[in-house]
């Protein structure tokens, strides 16, 4: 398995990523040089095309860093399209039922075991058809990630978790704070309360979790807690902080 995610999960090593919704790929490398390991490459709510993302692609390959895409819904046809730029990762938005957990597998599937659309020797995943086993053994490669960000997604943790092929649920706080009746408040006590229930059912079920950490201490936190694979923070916040500070120090006092 090259799959950097899988990996770290397979050795109980916590992954520590940085979301990207910049969406170029100049700030994309700078971010894949500081040693991350997996950035969130962002189609839901950044302003990407598969162009974009397939630009970003390109610059990270130098580096030992997993790239994660999250399309902006569960879609067979833009998981192929995901897939076959070279994504090996995928964080779904919005699942809510194990069986929608399944056609998202056999989404990432050639038949026989799925659905997939096959194309191999025209695609990057396949190194335009320089692996001669693409076809039968890619799926080894796939990291399918899924998020729980609602109150419907909540009661069926269990049921998702249990679907072969789901490699990792990740909980959604700002999605899941609107979904409560909190919008824009993730550090509710009630969601909070229901965040710390979805992660110990998620241990339980066997299944790696995930989380987008509101801040370092928060990060640290829920690795220390057992949490697999942590978001730490966004390209975003990082340059509009640092840009903020800056000026801030630079105004005579
Ligand atoms: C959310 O918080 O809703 C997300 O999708 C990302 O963490
Ligand atoms: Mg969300």
């Amino acid at each position: 398995v090259n799959n950097l995610l899988k990996t770290a999960f397979a050795e109980r090593r916590p992954a520590v990523g940085l979301w990207q919704a910049l969406a170029t790929p100049y700030t994309a490398e700078i971010c894949a040089r500081a040693g991350y390991d997996w950035l969130l490459f962002d189609g839901e709510h950044a302003p990407n095309t598969l162009q974009t993302l397939l630009a970003q692609l390109q610059a990270v390959a130098p580096f030992p860093v997993e790239p994660v895409a999250r399309p902006p819904i569960g879609e067979a046809a833009i998981i192929k399209q995901y897939l076959d730029i070279g994504f090996r990762s995928l964080l779904i938005p919005m699942v809510e039922s194990a069986t929608q957990a399944e056609r998202l597998v056999a989404a990432t599937r050639f038949p026989p075991a799925g659905i997939r659309g096959v194309a191999s020797a025209t695609s990057r995943a396949s190194d335009f058809g320089g692996q001669a086993d693409y076809l039968a053994r890619t799926h080894e490669d796939i990291c399918l990630l899924v998020q729980i960000e609602s109150r419907a997604a909540l009661d069926q943790i269990e049921a998702i978790a249990a679907v072969p092929g789901v490699d990792g649920l990740f909980i959604g706080p700002a999605d899941l704070a609107g979904s409560l009746g909190h919008l824009g408040q993730p550090r509710h006590p009630d969601v909070q309360t229901a965040i710390a229930d979805a992660l110990d059912r998620i241990r339980k079920a066997g299944k790696p979790s995930g989380i987008f950490a509101l801040d370092p201490e928060d990060a640290r936190a829920r690795l220390a807690g057992g949490v697999a694979f942590v978001s730490a923070g966004t390209d975003i916040g990082l340059l509009s902080g640092s840009a903020n500070a800056l000026r801030t120090a630079c105004s005579p006092s």
